[in-house]
């Protein structure tokens, strides 16, 4: 296959200022007619023909200036056209048939309606075109089918025209003012409902915003609404960007390969990150929806007004996206909270990845398949790159750097580089040591050692990295990272208070040495405060310094993290040679103490209740026993369970009594409950079945009762199957919540998991041409050890089977399914081999496509 490189990028030789688009739309044949504007890039090398790409599609007619074309011919999938002149009109006509679309890219129909989704080579399974995203156009685009079949016709910009036509047709022509990437063209068409309503901007545009759905789903879009509506207000309050049409229109469709697309100005959503009613959708769901309806939105500006320049820059509007929707979900609830869960999303999936062999830079030198670049790295990483920008620029100074940013590049397809000038200039920085991380795949280790000296009363920290080359650049160079540190000096502090002033330090060499005095004795240090650099750093071992950050420390995020290491020190004990009586008894004290902590409230509670996730502890204890790694995470809920029973009982019990709301106390209330019940079923499965089962049968909310049956299905109780067949029932006739049915089963610590799956693969309800239900079953099998690590390679198999069955209708979701096969090398011996094994008969197969093709290369090289 082909591969893509980051130093080859050329700009194109042809610009298409104007794209008119005409849909004659059907479910099995839709025509296409593009007419293109076209015209010599005077910026590039002069080229005889213009490459227009297209994907598996087929030119009926081909007309330059009014003429039928003569001359042109294919190249593999491309249509090269020979053209003298300087400026052309290009007419170029296709027949679709979205009904057989099944990868889901390009233009496709989803249970009746008809939507597109381009990004990123999608436009090209359209209409044959110069699909990149340096190509800018102004799109009008006019859409005609059946008023029956299609009643709502929606595309980008505004609606200009619309009307009836003869035999029950009719029409719309749409216009978007803003030339866009090919890769931001959308379209649906189909029976919908709209929950409608507005927004003025702050120099007074009215907005109208409206919502699709299919009909009956229209309640559960009040959430996705209110959350559209405080992204635009704190767009402009913290990023002075304000909305740029007259209407937003977002529509959910039930088969997508991604979360959402942020097409100019009809964002396309996953309905799962559109629909929530209490009684169907959790707190976590909640969450996740005013996420990603911010990030969509925040697309608007980073991503549309300022594209990518090529796809290598992907992180240039994911990273900085990610990062605005991060400080947008952690300003509408909890910060603490909030900052937490983004740092464990990234060492649960991006750090496994920077450390294996599907490894790249935010910024990836090389492509096969650009779907593959999707990544933890480029999305989060690339985050978390920006915020270290913002971390030591100061968020004033941050602000000037990104008002900058927009204003430079307004219009333009840009490039990562174009961003860190623009934040050395408007912010002040300067970032010439820290455009390594642009250039550089792995998570940089860091160790950190004190030194204090009880006759000066300094304190010494000193700071080294570990440092490694990568890719062309063959000397190992330190990164550059910003450092938040405090040192709590116990003989100074009131009882229970721990207050102490934090200390931004920059880490811009392999050792660096910092001095502070007037510590009569040695402090305690609380090191990456709010986990101020993407890193993994080393503290020279200190139980009683973890264990004392763990109650007290005053940085939500350090407190957390000194508990979750103390917990997967004592899990890796566990699992090699046994539990250490000694830290047991620390850890129930720790959580003893917390569960009765009145200074914080009960999100941040239910924070330190979590044991580290399952991919943490395989990444921390490679090469692992996955297996061992659960077996020993369970006792240790097991133990704190019996330890606290009274305590978790006792929160149990008084967060039973919490009305539901969307509030942060009775959203609390709900996440300890939750968590109490875990530990509660890890200790005494019969006794935590009864519990659940009144916490599921008294459930008014999805959260209460999700939690309920996921307590009990790790339990081998009768209760088991009753409530996991009332919940089926309940719940049959919505697709999202079934997803979550078929995922606890497969998730679950059950002996017959593997047995699990595969019967619920054969119900009709499972389709492979439904992605959420996909990832519903797979994704979670693969995740849980107890089923993808069971020991014959039984696991490993059942996931090559489903990459070898999904890839002929939809590569892009077969791809996802790879890394985690992938990972052998961070496994023991015996279960690597098989990994291996798998990988290698999927390399064998006679039929792969590019996505599956290059994940397994690189997972087997
Ligand atoms: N651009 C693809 C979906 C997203 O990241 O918003
Ligand atoms: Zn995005």
């Amino acid at each position: 296959p082909l591969t893509v490189h980051r130093k080859d990028y050329r700009p194109p030789a042809w610009l298409v200022p104007e794209v008119h688009l005409t849909f004659d739309l059907a479910l099995t044949c839709t025509c296409v007619t593009a007419l293109m504007t076209v015209r010599r890039n005077p910026q590039a090398a002069r080229e005889e023909c213009i490459c227009l790409l297209g994907d598996g599609i087929v030119a009926e007619t081909v007309m330059v200036d009014g003429g039928i074309a003569t001359g042109w011919h294919m190249e593999g999938d491309d249509l090269i056209l020979p053209l003298a002149q300087d400026d052309a009109q290009i007419t170029i006509l296709t027949r679709l048939d979205p009904a057989a679309n099944t990868q889901l890219m390009g233009f496709y129909a989803s249970q009746g309606m008809l939507c597109t989704q381009c990004e990123a080579q999608g436009f090209r399974r359209i209409s044959f075109f110069p699909d990149r995203p340096d190509v800018l156009s102004t799109y009008t685009v006019r859409m005609e089918g059946s008023a029956a079949q299609f009643p709502v016709l929606l595309s980008n910009g505004n609606c200009v025209q619309s009307g009836a036509l003869d035999n029950g047709r009719h029409f719309a022509v749409w216009h978007d003012p803003w030339p866009k990437p090919s890769y931001l063209f959308a379209l649906v068409a189909g029976r919908l409902v709209a929950n409608r309503d507005d927004f003025t901007t702050r120099s007074g545009r009215k907005v109208d915003l409206a919502i699709w759905v299919r009909p009956g789903d229209e309640a559960g879009t009040a959430h996705a609404m209110q959350s559209l509506k405080h992204a635009m207000a704190w767009d402009e309050q913290v990023f002075g960007r304000e909305y740029d049409l007259d209407v937003f229109n977002i529509v959910a469709v039930s088969d997508f390969n991604m979360g959402a697309m942020e097409n100019k100005g009809l964002n396309i959503f996953n309905t799962r990150y559109i629909l929530a009613e209490p009684d169907t959708a959790t707190d976590a769901d909640y969450d996740a929806i005013e996420g990603v309806v911010g990030h969509e939105y925040f697309h608007n500006w980073s991503g549309n007004r300022v594209t990518c320049r090529d796809w290598f820059q992907l992180s240039l509007k994911e990273g900085f996206t990610v990062l605005r929707d991060q400080l947008f979900s952690a300003a509408m609830g909890s910060d603490a909270v909030k900052r937490i869960e983004d740092v464990r999303i990234l060492r649960a999936a991006q750090f496994p990845e920077d450390s294996g062999p599907l490894a790249h830079p935010i910024r990836p030198d090389s492509y096969q398949e650009i779907s593959n670049f999707y990544t933890a790295t480029v999305y989060n990483k690339g985050a978390e790159v920006i915020r270290m920008m913002r971390t030591m620029a100061g968020e004033d100074a941050f602000r000037k750097g990104s008002d900058l940013y927009f204003a430079r590049h307004d219009g333009e397809a840009a490039t990562c580089e174009d961003f860190i000038s623009a934040m050395e200039d408007g912010a002040g920085l300067d970032l010439a040591g820290f455009r390594r991380w642009y250039e550089q795949s792995g998570t940089p280790h860091v160790s950190m050692t004190m030194k204090h000296d009880s006759s000066t009363g300094a304190v010494t920290l000193t700071f080294v990295q570990r440092l490694s080359a990568s890719g062309d650049d063959q000397v190992p160079r330190p990164m550059v990272m910003p450092m938040k540190i405090a040192l709590f000096d116990r003989s100074d502090s009131a009882p229970g208070e721990f207050r102490a002033q934090e200390h931004l330090l920059i880490l811009d060499a392999r050792e660096c040495r910092f001095r502070f005095d007037g510590f009569g004795e040695a402090p305690m240090v609380s090191a990456n405060r709010g986990f101020s650099a993407p890193i993994n750093l080393d503290i020279a071992h200190d139980e009683s310094r973890l264990q004392f950050l763990a109650m007290h420390d005053d940085d939500p995020f350090c407190r957390y993290e000194a508990l979750q290491q103390i917990l997967t020190t004592e899990v890796l004990a566990t699992a090699a040679q046994g539990a250490d009586t000694q830290r047991r008894r620390a850890i129930t004290d720790i959580f003893s103490f917390t569960l009765a902590d009145d200074r914080i409230d009960d999100l941040m509670r239910g924070e330190l209740m979590t044991l580290p996730p399952i991919s943490v502890l395989i990444e921390t204890a490679a090469p692992a026993d996955p297996v061992a790694l659960q077996t020993a995470r369970i006792a240790l809920q097991a133990a704190i369970g019996t330890a606290c029973a009274d305590q978790l009982s006792a929160v149990h019990t008084r967060t039973a009594q919490h009305r539901y709301s969307l509030d942060a106390g009775s959203r609390g209330a709900r996440k300890v409950r939750n968590h109490a019940l875990f530990l509660l079923a890890a200790a005494d499965g019969d006794a935590a079945a009864r519990l659940a089962q009144r916490q599921y049968e008294n459930a008014d909310n999805m959260t209460d009762r999700q939690g309920a049956l996921v307590a009990i299905a790790g339990v081998q109780t009768s209760l088991r199957d009753t409530l996991l067949e009332d919940f089926a029932q309940r719940y049959r006739d919505n697709a999202l919540v079934i997803d979550k049915w078929y995922a606890i089963q497969a998730g679950a610590h059950h002996p017959h998991v593997l047995d699990q799956v595969s019967k619920l693969a054969k119900r009709d309800d499972f389709s492979l041409r439904n992605p959420n239900r996909v990832r519903a079953l797979y994704m979670a099998m693969a995740g849980n050890p107890t089923a993808f690590h069971e020991a014959s390679g039984a696991g490993y198999e059942m996931l090559a089977r489903l990459i070898l069955a999904l890839d002929p209708i939809n590569p892009q979701t077969a791809a996802r399914f790879v890394p985690s096969l992938g990972r052998w090398r961070r496994i023991e011996p015996a279960r690597s081999a098989l990994m291996r094994d798998a990988l290698k008969r999927l390399a064998a197969s006679s039929y792969l496509s590019r996505d599956v093709r290059e994940q397994v290369d690189k997972s087997l090289g």
